[in-house]
């Protein structure tokens, strides 16, 4: 018999897990004579997963004979960072495993679940995600990160009064908020006109984390930057910079420059696809903005919309010189954030 609220109970689990990074959210309850014996779930990056977790909760190991553990992901059956859990599953009797989806990641999926049956445990997959690990299944899926394009307008579809200047549209709720966007996705991105318009320091300032989202910037020469840039200033977040020309000094170690002739979105998206990155945060200016809509590398976008016409002559979200590259999008939803108004939507399958 299966029950939904076990299944529930273990995604509450799941979303326990803080600092997670590239690795999923998972969580695990083990239940016998319909009680819950023990919960757990995946703490950290390199840690233990969420099954082992779980076992260890237990007050006694022998428990876990004859017992059920709903599981929120299939069990791994390779040898990662730490032993296949599988294995683990097995050697101590489960007699029934209820996963919330087959696992995406290619090492494991399907083969977590094989080798349970082959050791004649029961196994059901539900087909639910608990609406966690988005970009992990999304990467696994598409073979690229899930890109987001976030940025503020006015009333009149602006992002500035102009070309030249930083104006600040949206207030307090919305500036945290966009803080928690930040912390949500393993990369940044912004272009040139943006870095020295704007000259942000694409850090999360509002949560200490084990993992903040690697800093990217696309730009023409990495040695015509100005080193006063807030980018530049000592920080425990990586910076990625994407240029035409290796740099001529010796950067700190928490700098890399990555060289090419070109930075297209899609050249983008790969690199960071090859050093497993399956999220993308990309946060202007509207021609970057631009070249994501033209390749079609928008799978989300959030726009904080302000109460506040501008008029004049600023730029619109996208800055395009192409003349039309149309992206669909569904599952909107409307927050209110003080005065502001949160848009978040997904595209379109
Ligand atoms: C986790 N936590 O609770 C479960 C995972 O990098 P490794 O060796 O820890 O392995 C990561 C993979 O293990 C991950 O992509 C997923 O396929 C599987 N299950 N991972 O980090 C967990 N159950
Ligand atoms: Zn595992």
């Amino acid at each position: 018999m299966i029950n939904q609220s076990f299944m529930d109970l273990a995604f509450e689990e799941a979303k326990q897990g803080e600092s997670t990074w590239t690795n999923p959210q998972v969580g695990a309850i083990i239940v016998k004579n319909n009680q819950v014996l023990a919960k757990g779930h995946h703490e950290k990056f390199g840690g233990p997963h969420a099954e082992v977790n779980t076992l260890n909760h237990l007050e006694n190991i022998k428990d876990a004979e004859d017992s059920t553990m709903y599981v929120t992901l299939e069990p791994c059956s390779h040898f990662g960072k730490t032993p296949p859990c599988v294995q683990k599953v097995v050697e101590v009797g489960i007699k029934h495993v209820v996963i919330g989806m087959q696992d995406p990641n290619p090492i494991v999926s399907g083969n977590g679940i094989k080798y349970l049956q082959d050791h004649n445990v029961e196994v059901d997959v539900l087909n639910q995600t608990g609406g966690i690990n988005e970009a992990y299944i999304f990467y696994y899926q598409n073979k690229r990160p899930l890109v987001t394009v976030k940025y503020a307008i006015s009333l009149d579809g602006k992002i500035n009064q102009s070309n030249h200047e930083r104006t600040i549209l949206t207030g307090k709720a919305a500036y945290l908020d966009s803080q928690n966007v930040r912390a949500a996705n393993q990369a940044i991105m912004i272009g040139q006109h943006t870095l020295e318009i704007d000259d942000p320091y694409l850090t999360v300032r509002n949560q200490d984390l084990d993992f903040p989202p690697i800093r990217v910037v696309a730009v023409y020469d990495v040695n015509k930057l100005s080193q006063d840039l807030n980018i530049f200033k000592p920080s425990g977040a990586k910076l990625w910079i994407l240029s035409r020309t290796e740099s001529n000094r010796k950067l700190p170690d928490n700098i890399e420059v990555f060289v090419s002739d070109t930075w297209t979105p899609d050249k983008v998206v790969k690199l960071l696809a090859k050093n497993n990155i399956e999220s993308l945060l990309v946060e202007g200016g509207s021609r970057i903005h631009a070249d994501f809509v033209k390749e079609k590398l928008v799978d989300k976008i959030i726009i904080y919309q302000a109460p506040i016409i501008l008029g004049g002559h600023g730029l619109p979200a996208v800055y395009a010189d192409y003349p039309s590259s149309e992206i669909k999008f569904d599952k909107v939803q409307i927050t209110q954030l003080g005065d502001d108004f949160k848009i978040e939507s997904r595209r379109s399958e």
